[in-house]
């Protein structure tokens, strides 16, 4: 959209969403943009990459940055996935620490402070998970400015739920309170900075999450090798995309595991992640994957660009590109 096409009362903010893994950063944005664009599961470190989620309310737009969940860690990989975090708080607004209610507290708020490496500017602190735990407001009140202490340019604080959604018009009418007057950078229907690629893989990992167990879920990343769009082709009686996807495993003995007896573990994650696909497209979609062994993935530079993980400040060495 043209610059100067956009209404002179239109208002923008762009808020970064950060907390320790599993606190409910991606519920809490699908709750916000009203989908199920981001991968939630109940395990941690669902999500590894930073990407935009926008909504609009009104005349303003609100751009949420997705993060991987902050922890202290010497791999290689979750490195990574913290500059990830980093990198979400570059150019906002306003920055959103979640923090579980479920868990301990002050555990989370040190453990983003320091692996964070520098100072946040205009925070809030978001309370979630609610429903599951009652705490009175007082206590409430004794986190928050325990949280000041710490992070002092914290001003405010919720406490909501995104199962029920309790209080989050409080959090929507204060976003759109703070928001400036100022252009959208997203055309009006565009949801994401990140292409229906990326969210084929998130949609296949979704599934390789749910359905592995232990630590096989972090032993994977998913890659498309191939997209096929027939949704332009006028030649085609019914539009259908054909994609091809790898799932990426670090040793020769887990293929079998995610392949499963005769097939079925890779079909069911086949199946189930093709639904959400199909209805992301909207079209038919032939989706063939493969399992790919590539021993050390997770340390290696080549596959980490490959899936958008860039070097970190704290990165442990420099390895070869390929
Ligand atoms: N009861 C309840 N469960 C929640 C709430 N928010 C999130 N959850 C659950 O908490 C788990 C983690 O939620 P996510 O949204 O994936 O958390 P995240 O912070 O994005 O996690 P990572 O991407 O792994 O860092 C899921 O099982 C959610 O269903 C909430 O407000 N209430
Ligand atoms: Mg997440």
């Amino acid at each position: 959209m043209l610059l100067k096409h956009q209404h002179p009362s239109n208002k923008s903010i762009m808020i970064s969403v950060l907390g320790v893994p599993n606190a409910g950063k991606s519920s809490l944005i699908n709750y916000l943009i009203g989908t199920e664009l981001s991968v939630v599961t109940h395990k941690p470190q669902t999500t590894r990459n930073k990407f935009h989620c926008v909504f609009n309310i009104d005349k303003t737009e609100v751009v949420l940055v997705d993060t991987p969940g902050i922890h202290k860690s010497n791999k290689e990989f979750n490195k990574r996935l913290n500059e990830q975090a980093r990198e979400g708080c570059e150019g906002v607004d306003l920055n959103f620490i979640l923090i579980d209610l479920t868990s301990d507290v002050m555990p989370q708020l040190n453990s983003i402070k320091e692996t964070l490496k520098f100072e946040l500017d205009k925070t809030w602190l978001i309370f979630t998970k609610n429903d599951l735990v009652k705490i009175s407001d007082e206590l409430l009140l004794e986190i928050f400015n325990a949280g000041k202490q710490l992070i002092p340019k914290i001003e405010k604080y919720f406490s909501i739920s995104s199962k029920n959604g309790e209080n989050i018009h409080l959090l929507t009418g204060a976003i759109c309170d703070e928001a400036k007057t100022g252009y959208h950078l997203y055309p009006d229907g565009d949801v994401s900075n990140k292409n229906e690629r990326f969210f084929v893989t998130e949609y296949i990992r979704e599934q390789a999450f749910l359905l592995l167990n232990e630590e096989l879920p972090y032993e994977i990343a998913v890659v498309v090798e191939e997209f096929q769009d027939g949704r332009e082709d006028e030649t085609l009686a019914k539009p259908i995309v054909h994609i091809a996807a790898s799932i990426i495993v670090n040793r020769p003995s887990q293929r079998g595991i995610v392949v499963g007896k005769q097939g079925a573990v890779i079909k069911e994650i086949g199946t189930k992640s093709r639904a959400k696909i199909e209805e992301m497209l909207g079209c038919q979609v032939n989706l063939n994957l493969h399992v790919k062994v590539t021993p050390g993935w997770s340390k290696n530079n080549y596959v980490l660009e490959s899936i958008g993980l860039h070097r970190a400040v704290d990165s442990n060495r420099v390895w070869r590109s390929r």
